[in-house]
């Protein structure tokens, strides 16, 4: 049977590791109707509980259990925004990994939004974060960088 149709698109905001959660709960008080906020993280006694904030908490990040719940975060939406700080390691993998299954079950529009490390934090930081937007621009078209200096 057809799907009945909607009026309204299904738009969801995630936010990975430590720095994406804390720019989506951020969002929390917003409160934007139709929009909803997720956080994801491999940490979580990191999370504040907030009302309006979908929270989910990864074990092992390369394990099926945990690509399962990506997908089921992310199933059926129209429109994604994915954000993180870049050169850690939970919201650098876990980002390209969501964009990657938003781009494999067709999720018509993802948009990444993510920061460079600041520059006190040191070279390798900045080059995990380099591979990090580069390994996501294999799969997501629209990232928008920002630079924290
Ligand atoms: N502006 C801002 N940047 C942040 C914040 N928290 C983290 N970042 C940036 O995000 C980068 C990644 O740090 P985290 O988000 O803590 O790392 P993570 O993704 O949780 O990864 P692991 O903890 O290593 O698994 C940092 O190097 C910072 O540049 C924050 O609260 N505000
Ligand atoms: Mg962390």
């Amino acid at each position: 049977m057809l799907e009945a149709a909607r009026d309204y698109a299904i738009i969801k905001i995630l936010g990975f590791g430590d720095g994406g959660c804390n720019t989506v709960q951020g969002m929390a008080p917003c409160d934007v109707p139709g929009v909803e906020l997720i956080t994801i993280n491999s940490d979580a006694t990191r999370f504040q509980c907030l009302c309006g904030v979908t929270p989910i908490e990864l074990g092992n990040l390369n394990s099926l259990e945990a690509s399962d719940q990506l997908l089921e975060s992310i199933q059926g939406s129209d429109l994604l925004f994915l954000t993180a700080g870049m050169g850690g390691v939970t919201g650098t993998n876990v980002i390209s990994a969501v964009a990657k299954i938003a781009q494999k079950i067709e999720i018509p529009l993802t948009i990444a939004l993510v920061t460079e490390p600041f520059n006190s934090e040191g070279e390798s930081r900045t080059v995990a974060a380099e591979n990090g937007i580069s390994e996501l621009a294999k799969t997501c078209r629209h990232i928008n960088r920002f630079a924290m200096r």
